[in-house]
């Protein structure tokens, strides 16, 4: 897989990438909302740049299960001050995560490369705002909104379901102006899924590979890492949130978003290494 321009910035999918989670919510579920603010912000961005992201993802919405939405002015003020601070310090690219038009717009004005939409650009005018960025998108599946999505998952199919919907959204997508090398896709571990649901999309990965564009997986510190080990908390999955990103890369996985940014590098390069990619 080649390389891909991220607004001037290169993202080289011809190794193992890893997305390093940045959240700016109050109530991320993991960080606890640590990161709240632009200072800390940058300084965990700083770290991650250290430990050899390839790009950061910037969040001002939580999307775990049961989050609640947030409006778009709060997103705005959440993220953009940090966008261009890390965009502006760093040479690596700035993923904008969010489903907002109006965030990808201002986000991309500040500096984003990258968008990373969990509703796949399906809210109002996001196909616009991703099509005049013209920036990279990441396409991802959810069944059903943050607040209620893991009330009663449920799929004829899980793996062709999602293949599906996500052929549907590149059509929509390309239909709208985006043109397809512009797309990439991610199946949205934890997005409306019981953990059979999961194990059943890690294990035919390679269907989504088969659809011709770069995949990004996110499972980092998600339940069902914690529920395979007997219920750990978040802050005891790392190991198994390692296992689990090696197993997406080998099943052709180029973008990996996590927390622990060291450990996935140095994980994904001995991998990458076996595997001769
Ligand atoms: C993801 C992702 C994301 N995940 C992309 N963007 C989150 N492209 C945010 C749980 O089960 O996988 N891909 N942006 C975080 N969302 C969740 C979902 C966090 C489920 C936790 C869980 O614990």
């Amino acid at each position: 897989m080649a390389a891909i321009d991220c607004a001037g910035k290169n993202l080289d999918l011809s190794h193992p990438c890893v997305m390093g989670i940045l959240n700016v919510t109050p109530d991320s579920f993991s960080d606890g909302g640590d990161f709240l603010g632009p200072g800390n912000a940058l300084l965990q961005a700083r770290r991650m740049v250290e430990e050899g992201a390839d790009i950061i993802d910037v969040g001002g919405e939580s999307t775990r299960p049961g989050a609640m939405a947030v409006s778009e002015q709060q997103e705005l003020d959440r993220v953009i001050p940090i966008v261009s601070a890390i965009a502006a310090e760093f040479p690596i690219p700035v993923s904008v995560d969010t489903s907002k038009a109006a965030v990808m717009c201002e986000a991309v004005a500040a500096g984003a490369g990258f968008i990373n939409d969990v509703m796949a650009l399906r809210a109002p005018g996001a196909v616009d705002a991703a099509r005049s960025a013209g920036v990279p998108v990441c396409l991802m599946h959810m069944q059903g909104e943050p607040r209620s999505m893991q009330q009663n998952p449920n799929y004829q199919d899980v793996v062709s379901d999602v293949r599906a919907f996500l052929a549907s959204r590149i059509e929509a997508c390309v239909a709208g102006g985006i043109p397809k090398d512009r797309l990439l896709l991610d199946p949205g571990f934890g997005f409306g899924k019981t953990l059979e649901h999961n194990l059943g999309l890690l294990k035919e990965l390679s269907v989504f590979v088969d659809m011709g564009l770069p995949l990004l997986v996110g499972v980092s510190r998600k339940s069902m890492i914690g529920m395979i080990l007997g219920g750990n908390p978040v802050r005891e999955r790392l190991y198994g949130s390692i296992a689990a990103a090696v197993m997406a890369f080998e099943r052709g996985a180029s973008i990996l978003r996590v927390h622990d940014v060291r450990p996935a590098v140095e994980a994904l390069k001995v991998a990458a290494a076996v595997l001769g990619r």
